[in-house]
């Protein structure tokens, strides 16, 4: 199967770097024999939204794994702590975030948030929808039915007023 997931950063790694570099290795850590990488957008830098104050590397791509949703959480996961994340304040700044976004299982609904798939928030966040409309435009969100390219036009479009 084919997931759409997120990366972001905004906090250095005493190794690899500035949260760019931070991604980059991410994306090298996570291929492997079990799952490719198909495609990865271009990175951005976006204003936090949250209480963190800095501002975050974000990025996209598409993986091909057998994977299901729960088994590729925990791969994310373990990612996530061997790139030194600390499990602190919802939110707070981060070395390294990797959330699914979508699979091409359609709808995964869990109690809980991070296993939800679509993600929850996906389509309010600008620094998702925006870097997703460049590798995956034609992918459909199974709860709107509207296609990432459909949702990224409707954050271009000034919004309405009441
Ligand atoms: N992630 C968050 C909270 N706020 N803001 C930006 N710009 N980028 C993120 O990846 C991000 C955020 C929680 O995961
Ligand atoms: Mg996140
Ligand atoms: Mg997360």
């Amino acid at each position: 199967m084919h997931y759409l997931i997120a990366l972001g950063s905004n906090q250095r790694h005493p190794r690899f770097g500035l949260p760019r570099r931070v991604l980059a290795a991410a994306i090298d850590r996570l291929a492997g024999q079990d799952l490719t990488i198909a495609k990865a957008s271009g990175m951005i830098t976006s204003r936090p939204i949250g209480p963190s104050q800095r501002s975050y590397a974000n990025a996209v791509a598409i993986i091909e794994t057998n994977l299901l949703p729960p088994r590729l959480l925990e791969r994310l996961k373990r990612i996530e702590a061997e790139f030194g994340r600390r499990r602190g304040q919802p939110w707070s700044r981060r070395v390294l975030d990797l959330d699914i976004l979508m699979w091409s299982g359609g709808a995964f609904d869990s109690d809980t948030p991070a296993l939800t798939v679509p993600h929850p928030l996906m389509r309010e966040r600008s620094f998702v929808i925006g870097p997703a409309a460049e590798i995956a435009g034609d992918w459909q969100d199974p709860l709107t039915g509207l296609t990432i390219a459909q949702l990224h036009a409707r954050h271009r479009r000034p919004k309405k007023r009441p």
